[in-house]
């Protein structure tokens, strides 16, 4: 007769899970509804055997980046854990995407739904000098080039409002291995009306 293993066979066994934090976004609707309900409808699609969402923020209504170049945002932070590699987890948020309706046409363009990994663990991919060179980007280049290669973290989360405020809410102590700024430090160095300007949804949406 087989004998079972032991209780502790099974943990050994179970595959490492690594924490992710990943943003949420969008500013047009979807054939699923307003940008929150793409937005709750993501996370439910993400959930699954390899993925675990943690924790899912409050949803902020946020000023369109760059300002005046469409509606409003609504914004989330999520911390996941997963077993998926850095890559292997950024195409499940793409294929997330593309499910639920987003169309890359413009860099930095309306989009019913944005899943953005900010960061994995503590890892800087592909190198610290690689994410040095997208962090220190010109301002004028930052619209016109995408890197085709996964830059950890997100190389532009420090400097914006509508990713660390929702992150705050949830992962305030972690801390950017290239920076070494906690997000509530980040969040402190941003300009108050970038912050004030960050609000809550208020929760049943209509
Ligand atoms: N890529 C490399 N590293 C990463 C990473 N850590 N996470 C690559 C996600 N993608 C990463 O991304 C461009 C390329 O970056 C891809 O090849 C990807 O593999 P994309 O998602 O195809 O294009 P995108 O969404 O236009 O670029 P990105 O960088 O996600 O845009 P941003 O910088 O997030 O700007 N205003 C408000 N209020 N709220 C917003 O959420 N979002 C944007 C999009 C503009 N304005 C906004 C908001
Ligand atoms: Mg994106």
């Amino acid at each position: 007769m087989a004998q079972e293993s032991p209780a502790s066979d099974n943990v050994a066994k179970a595959p490492l899970r690594q924490v992710a934090l990943v943003a949420l976004g969008g500013n047009v609707t979807s054939h699923f509804g307003k940008p929150l309900q793409t937005m709750d409808l993501a996370c439910q699609r993400l959930a699954s055997d390899s993925v675990r969402i943690e924790q899912v923020s409050r949803y902020f209504m946020t000023p369109c980046f760059p300002i005046g170049a469409g509606p409003d945002y609504i914004n989330a932070a999520a911390i996941l854990s997963t077993t998926l590699s850095p890559a292997g987890l950024l195409a499940v948020l793409h294929q997330t995407e593309a499910d639920l309706g987003r169309q890359r046409l413009q860099r930095w363009g309306n989009r019913t739904l944005d899943l953005d990994l900010l960061a994995f663990g503590d890892i800087i991919s592909p190198s610290t000098d690689r994410y040095r060179l997208w962090q220190d980007l010109a301002p004028d280049q930052q619209k016109l080039r995408a890197p085709d290669e996964l830059i950890l973290p997100h190389p532009r989360m420090h400097e914006r409002a509508f990713v660390l405020v929702p992150l705050l809410e949830i992962a305030p102590d972690w801390r950017h291995p290239v920076l070494g700024l906690s997000v509530r430090q980040m969040v402190d160095a941003l300009p108050p009306g970038d912050v004030d300007a960050v609000v809550p949804v208020p929760r049943p949406f209509s």
